[in-house]
C-alpha cells in the first residue's frame, strides 16, 4: 500500500494513476495517523510554497511528516515536494519548510525562460536505485520557476543545466526527492516511480558528463467540442471555421486520439474546450470525464484551456474560475489554459495599471504557481499603412496586405475569433506576465488549419516581448515547418493539430526530422 500526502492543490491524481498503473494500491492521506502508519510516502507538491506549507499547518500534518522524515522512513518528494524539505522559498519568504536539509528555494535568475518547462536531462551524483535500468541519458519533464539551494551537497542526488547547474534530485538514505515530475515523464518517470516503490538495490550507474538541454517541445492539441448530436468530439478549425459542408468536422474521440498522440510520443497533450465560452465546463460538460480518463493512461503533462471564467449557473449558483480551474486540475489537468477571460483581465490592467489580485489569472496563479496557468492567444492580423497609424505594436511584415501594406498588428479575439478587441496580442502578452501567467499559447487565426507553416512575425514579436516561455501554434503543414519555427525564433515548444489529425505527418516524423537540428526528446 502507497501513501500519497494530498494537501488539496495539487495534481494529484496523475501520481495516483501512475502509482496504479504500477500494480500498487494507494492511500490518500487524510489525517496524521495515515502518515504515521505510512510505509511508503509520496508527497507531489504542485502551486506555491506559501499555500503549501499553509495548508500543511491547517491541518496538522507539518510535525507528523517531520517526525516520519527524521526517523528516515521511505518518503518521496516531487517538485515542491521536494523543496519542502527544506528551509524557506523566496515564493513565500515568510513561510519556513519542513527543515529537513539545511538549505532554501530561490527562483532562477537566469536570462533563459522562467518557468524551465519542459524536458530536460539529469546528471547522476550518487548512487540510486532511482534510476535502476537507464541510461542516465534519458530526459524528464519540469515545470518550475525556484530550484533548491542544498547547502549540504552530500544531498544532491541529480543536477541539471538551466544556464546554471542547480540541485534537480536529493536523496538521504530513504529519504527522497525530485524538481522533475515522474509522473509527467512519460515511460521513464515511470520506471523511476517503480523503482521508488519497489525495494531494488542500487545498480552502478554511468554519469553523463556532456551538459544537460531543455528540449524542444512538440504539443498535440484536440480542440474539442459537442457536434450537432451532442457528442463531444475533436475537431478543427480552418481559420478558427469548424464546419465543414454544414458539419462540425469530426477528427476523431478525445480520449483516443490523445492516448494515440502520447504512445506517438508527443511531449504534452493540449484541450481546448472550443465552446466554453457559452458552455459551462462544470454543468455535466463531459470534458471533465476526458480529463480523468485521459490521465489514467498519458504520463505527460495535460493541459486544459476552455471556459475558464467566473461564471453563474441557471439556479443562481456562483463560480469562480478558480473553482473551474481546480476542478480541471483535481480531474488530471497540470496546466490550465485562460483564452477570452485574459483578453479582458488584461483589458482591466492597462486601463489603470494596478494589479487587484482579484483576477482570475492572479488567484489561479496564486494557488497553484504561475508555471501552471497558460494564457491562449487567438490574435488575427490587422494589415495598416504606416508605423503610427493605431495605438498598437505595429510590425513590418514582408507578407504584404491586400492593398500592398507593409504594416500590421495582431489584434487578440474573443469567444473564438468571434470578436475583435481594442487590444493587440503583445500588449496581452506583457499584461498577462505580470498578472502571474507563466506560458503563452499563440495562436494565428490567419495561419490555423492552413498548413502554410507558421507566423514567424508574429511569434518572434509575442516571444521577445515576454520571458516566460512560448508555445508557437498554428499552420504547421510539414516537418520543415518545426524546423524553421525553431531557426527563426526562439519559442520553445511548437503545437499543431490538423496534420496530426489528419494523419498527414506523424508525431515521430517531425521528431527524427528535428534531430540534429534542435535538442529533441525522442
Ligand atoms: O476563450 O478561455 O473559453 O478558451 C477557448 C479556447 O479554445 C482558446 O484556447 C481558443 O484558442 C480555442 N478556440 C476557440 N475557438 C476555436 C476555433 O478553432 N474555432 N481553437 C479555438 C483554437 C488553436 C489550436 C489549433 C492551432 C493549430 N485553435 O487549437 O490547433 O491553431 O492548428 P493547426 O496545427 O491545425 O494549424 P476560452
Amino acid at each position: 500500500m502507497i501513501t500519497v500526502l494530498d494537501y488539496g492543490a495539487g495534481n494529484v491524481r496523475s501520481v495516483i494513476n501512475a502509482i496504479e498503473t504500477l500494480g500498487y494500491d494507494v492511500k490518500v492521506v487524510s489525517q496524521a495517523q495515515d502518515i504515521e502508519s505510512a510505509e511508503k510516502l509520496v508527497f507531489p507538491g504542485v502551486g506555491s510554497f506559501g499555500s503549501m506549507m499553509r495548508i500543511l499547518n491547517e491541518k496538522k500534518l507539518v510535525e507528523p511528516l517531520r517526525k516520519y522524515l527524521l526517523a528516515n522512513r521511505s518518503f518521496l518528494g516531487i517538485c515542491l515536494g521536494m523543496q519542502a524539505l527544506f528551509g524557506k522559498s523566496e515564493e513565500s519568504p515568510n513561510i519556513e519548510g519542513l527543515g529537513i536539509f539545511p538549505g532554501q528555494s530561490r527562483r532562477f535568475q537566469i536570462q533563459s525562460a522562467v518557468p524551465h518547462i519542459g524536458w530536460n536531462g539529469i546528471h547522476i551524483k550518487q548512487k540510486s536505485s532511482l534510476f535502476n535500468g537507464l541510461s542516465g541519458e534519458e530526459n524528464v519533464y519540469f515545470v518550475h520557476s525556484f530550484y533548491v539551494d542544498a547547502e549540504d551537497a552530500s544531498v544532491t542526488l541529480t543536477s541539471t543545466d538551466y544556464d546554471i547547474e542547480f540541485v534537480s534530485a536529493v536523496q538521504k538514505g530513504n529519504v527522497m526527492g525530485t524538481q522533475f515530475h515522474p509522473e509527467k515523464s512519460g515511460k521513464v518517470g515511470l520506471k523511476i516511480l517503480k523503482n521508488f516503490l519497489s525495494d531494488a538495490l542500487p545498480a552502478e550507474m554511468a554519469t553523463r558528463s556532456i551538459k544537460t538541454e531543455l528540449t524542444k517541445r512538440i504539443i498535440a492539441c484536440l480542440d474539442v467540442r459537442a457536434n450537432d448530436h451532442g457528442d463531444l468530439i475533436v475537431t478543427k478549425g480552418d481559420q478558427y471555421d469548424v464546419r465543414e459542408e454544414g458539419d462540425v468536422r469530426n477528427m476523431g474521440k478525445p480520449v483516443e486520439l490523445a492516448q494515440q498522440y502520447y504512445e506517438d510520443g508527443a511531449d504534452e497533450i493540449t484541450f481546448l474546450n472550443i465552446t466554453g465560452f457559452r458552455d459551462f465546463p462544470l454543468e455535466d460538460m463531459p470534458m471533465i470525464e476526458v480529463l480523468k480518463q485521459t490521465s489514467k493512461n498519458v504520463f505527460v503533462p495535460l493541459t486544459i484551456g476552455g471556459g475558464i471564467r467566473d461564471f453563474t449557473d441557471k439556479d443562481g449558483k456562483h463560480y469562480t474560475a478558480l473553482d473551474v480551474a481546480s476542478e480541471y486540475f483535481r480531474s488530471g489537468a497540470d496546466k490550465i489554459s485562460i483564452g477570452s477571460d485574459a483578453v479582458t483581465i488584461a483589458e482591466e490592467y492597462i486601463k489603470t495599471g494596478q494589479k487587484t489580485g482579484e483576477s482570475a489569472l492572479e488567484k489561479i496563479s496564486e494557488v497553484y504557481g504561475n508555471q501552471a496557468v497558460v494564457i491562449s492567444v487567438d490574435p488575427r492580423r490587422v494589415y495598416v499603412k504606416t508605423e503610427n497609424e493605431v495605438p498598437h505594436h505595429v510590425l513590418p511584415t514582408e507578407n504584404k496586405g491586400p492593398n500592398g501594406e507593409t504594416y500590421c498588428w495582431y489584434q487578440c479575439t474573443i469567444k473564438g475569433g468571434r470578436e475583435g478587441r481594442d487590444l493587440d496580442a503583445i500588449a496581452l502578452a506583457k499584461a498577462c506576465e505580470a498578472l502571474g501567467a507563466g506560458e503563452i499559447l499563440l495562436n494565428c487565426i490567419d495561419k490555423d488549419g492552413t498548413n502554410s507553416g507558421f507566423d514567424l512575425e508574429l511569434i518572434n514579436a509575442v516571444r521577445n516581448a515576454v520571458s516566460i516561455p512560448v508555445i508557437a501554434s498554428s499552420g504547421a503543414g510539414k516537418v520543415e515547418h518545426f524546423s524553421e519555427v525553431f531557426a527563426k525564433t526562439n519559442a520553445e515548444s511548437a503545437l499543431a493539430a490538423g496534420i496530426f489529425h489528419r494523419k498527414e505527418v506523424p508525431i515521430q516524423d517531425v521528431k527524427e526530422h528535428l534531430k540534429g537540428k534542435v535538442p529533441v526528446r525522442p
